[in-house]
């Protein structure tokens, strides 16, 4: 598997000669499948490799919030109110969860925070697409969620220990959120008018393509698969988990009665697959680049954020000292 890996990586990787003893046992203990701790010794590369994954990873759970939050007052029912409530409130605390694994690996929260504001940070792609109608709640719920559970059930496996156990809860999490988005869409499909009905298939239209690029680049064109994949931080590819979240959710779609915006779309029993048409990599890029519908609003909620909420801090600290103080006394 190794050597296959420095055959074909897009980047080339250190073959287990060109290690040095450390590396090598590091590899051999990853080889093993015994988890990786905050206290072992790791090579920096694979250290910031964490870094940038587990910090990304936080900022879409935190950024995801937004999309979202933006109909908690639309909502139609008090049920469906509560429970959209629950989910974002969930996504602040996977967020949580992902920031204090990151610090393990001695990154300073307040430091990668401050790169999402300042836009060198990404985050996923997804959540700079709008959410236009009540049934993109229904829609983000079964595809947003569905398609970060099939990549992060993966991620319970990954190599280092403290990520590997934040996605297990996270993991379970997700698991209802993507339920209930269905079951709601299910109730607009079964028990909805026409109007509601066309609602969620424009959903469908508008976030079928974009929720498919949330697994990454192609790849061939993934620059940091092979050595994420060498080191099991990374346990499947991304074609190999966006071919899976195809074809568990076609006969979800099925079931719905509605459609995908892909004529290319077809089961080849050959494969034992679906068949996909070509995503738009174009406008995937033009989103990482910070030119999505949405980029910028986004980040500057979160700026705006950040300064409404500079007073809580201020007082916090100021209880906090004002407490030390008088134990110190
Ligand atoms: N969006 O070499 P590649 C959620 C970047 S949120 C933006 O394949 P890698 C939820 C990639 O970072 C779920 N950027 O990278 C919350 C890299 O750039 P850098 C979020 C993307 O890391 C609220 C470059 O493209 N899930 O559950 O090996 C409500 C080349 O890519 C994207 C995670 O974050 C993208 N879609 O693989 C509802 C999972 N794709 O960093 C739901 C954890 C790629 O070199 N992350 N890029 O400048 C991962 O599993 C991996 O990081 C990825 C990418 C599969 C996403």
């Amino acid at each position: 598997m190794y050597a296959q890996l420095v055959e074909t990586g897009v980047k080339r990787l250190k073959s287990l000669d060109e290690m040095s003893a450390q590396e090598r046992a590091f590899q051999q203990r990853i080889d093993d499948e015994i988890k990786i701790e905050a206290k072992n010794w790791m090579p920096d590369a694979y250290r910031q490799t964490l870094i940038r994954q587990i910090s990304q990873h936080a900022h879409s759970e935190i950024v995801g919030m937004l999309p979202e939050g933006n109909w908690v007052t639309r909502a139609p029912t008090l049920k469906r109110k509560l429970q959209l409530m629950a989910k974002i409130q969930d996504e602040a605390g996977h967020g949580l969860y992902l920031y204090s694994a990151m610090e393990t690996l001695g990154a300073d929260r307040d430091s990668e925070i401050a790169k999402l504001h300042n836009g060198k940070a990404k985050y996923s792609s997804i959540f700079n697409y709008p959410t236009l109608s009540w049934a993109d709640m229904g829609v983000v719920g079964w595809l947003v969620d569905g398609a970060a559970i099939v990549n992060q059930v993966v991620l319970q496996r990954t190599s280092y220990g403290p990520y590997s156990r934040a996605m297990i809860r996270i993991c379970k999490e997700e698991s209802f959120h993507q339920r209930q988005g269905y079951e709601m869409l299910l109730t607009m499909m079964r028990h909805g008018t026409q109007v509601q009905k066309d609602m969620v298939q424009d959903a469908i239209n508008r976030l079928w393509w974009p929720a498919l690029m949330m697994f990454g680049p192609s790849d061939e064109h993934s620059p940091n698969s092979a050595q994420s994949m060498a080191w099991k931080i990374k346990r499947q590819s991304n074609d190999e988990l966006r071919q899976r979240f195809i074809d568990q959710t076609i006969p979800q779609l099925e079931l719905l009665g509605c459609s995908v915006p892909d004529p290319a779309l077809k089961w080849n029993a050959e494969r034992g697959h679906y068949d996909f048409g070509e995503i738009q990599w174009d406008e995937f890029y033009e989103v990482l680049k910070g030119n999505g519908p949405c980029n910028q609003e986004r980040v500057a909620t979160r700026r705006q954020a950040i300064e409404d909420g500079a007073w809580v801090r201020a007082a916090a600290v100021a209880h906090a000292r004002k407490k030390h103080n008088k134990i110190a006394a």
